[in-house]
């Protein structure tokens, strides 16, 4: 995703995590406030570029070599490099964070890791390979030409609050308040349940694979319904975008329940 919708992830699995929960995760990102998460969400994209955070880039996606739209699937042999995968990176990250022998300082990197990676397995194009997650596929939104991948990572979730505008942190409260609403008492609700299923610390990089594949389903039903030959140059603000619309909102909702459940147990663990 892009910062706006990481950082609405991480506003709804504030709005979920027992205060327990929050008062750990408080202090140990050193911030008080309501947006200890939401002001950390976006951290790991800001280093994947530098020298020392290079390394790190290739956790933010798992490439399914599969062939949309007549097949989509996540396997984890074929499609986890060598050096990793969103899929390990969550696994890990998630146990550093465990880790009471590492000081506090490369905790609280590995929960801002955890916090990023969460969001990201479950935008489609992370879990899909085709012309690197549809970076090289070259369409339209509104009339502006940009690559597919960032009308999944931004445009679609933009569009759907009517434009971020200046300030991502206000635009994206508001837009988690209404999704968290969602999953309280709204269309989420009947749904969030099955959501944590398989939701266990000890079978993190299993649960990551799974919430990977649910992902990458919409590749061949949502992203590429007619494969990644015919969606070059269309617009996509029109019909497409109303299909789209309902699969990103119920990803990043699912992403900060998820969020919210796995910092819990965490926190449960380590107390
Ligand atoms: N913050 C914000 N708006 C920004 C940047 C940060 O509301 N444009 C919040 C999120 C954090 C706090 O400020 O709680 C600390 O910011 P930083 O993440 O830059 O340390
Ligand atoms: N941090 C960061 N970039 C952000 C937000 C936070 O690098 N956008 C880091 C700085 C610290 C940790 O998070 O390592 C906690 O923030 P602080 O020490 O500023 O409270
Ligand atoms: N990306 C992806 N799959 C790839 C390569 C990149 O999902 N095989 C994502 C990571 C970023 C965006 O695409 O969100 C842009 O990546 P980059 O800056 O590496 O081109
Ligand atoms: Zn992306
Ligand atoms: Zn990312």
């Amino acid at each position: 995703w892009g910062g706006f919708g990481h950082i609405t992830v991480a506003y709804i699995a504030s709005d979920f995590v027992l205060p327990e929960t929050a008062s750990y995760f408080q202090t140990l990102l050193r911030n008080d406030s309501s947006s200890y998460l939401a002001g950390v969400a976006t951290w790991a994209d800001s280093i994947r570029y530098t020298k020392w955070g290079h390394f790190t880039g290739i956790f933010h996606f798992i490439d399914a070599k599969d062939s949309p739209p007549s097949s989509c699937t996540v396997d984890f042999e074929r499609d986890c490099k060598e050096e990793g995968c969103v899929v390990t990176a969550i696994a890990n990250y998630t146990s550093r964070l465990l880790d009471p022998g590492l000081p506090a300082w490369e905790r609280a990197q590995a929960a801002k890791f955890v916090v990023h990676f969460v969001g990201d397995i479950h935008q489609p194009l992370h879990t899909e390979d085709v012309a690197r997650g549809g970076n090289g596929i070259s369409v339209r939104f509104d009339g502006t030409q940009l690559n597919l991948h960032h009308v999944w990572d931004s445009s679609i979730a933009e569009k759907i609050v009517g434009g971020v505008r200046r300030a991502p942190y206000a635009e994206a409260r508001r837009w988690a308040d209404e999704l968290s609403q969602g999953i309280r008492t709204g269309k989420f609700e009947a749904l969030r349940g099955e959501w944590l299923d398989g939701v266990r610390l000890e079978e993190s990089q299993e649960m990551a694979l799974a919430w990977a594949r649910e992902g990458n389903a919409f590749v061949c039903s949502h992203v590429l319904p007619e494969g990644p030959e015919a969606i070059v140059g269309q617009e996509l603000g029109g019909k497409y975008f109303d299909a789209a619309a309902p699969v990103i909102e119920l990803q990043v909702a699912k992403a900060g329940y998820r969020l919210a459940a796995w910092l819990d147990l965490v926190a449960k663990s380590i107390a």
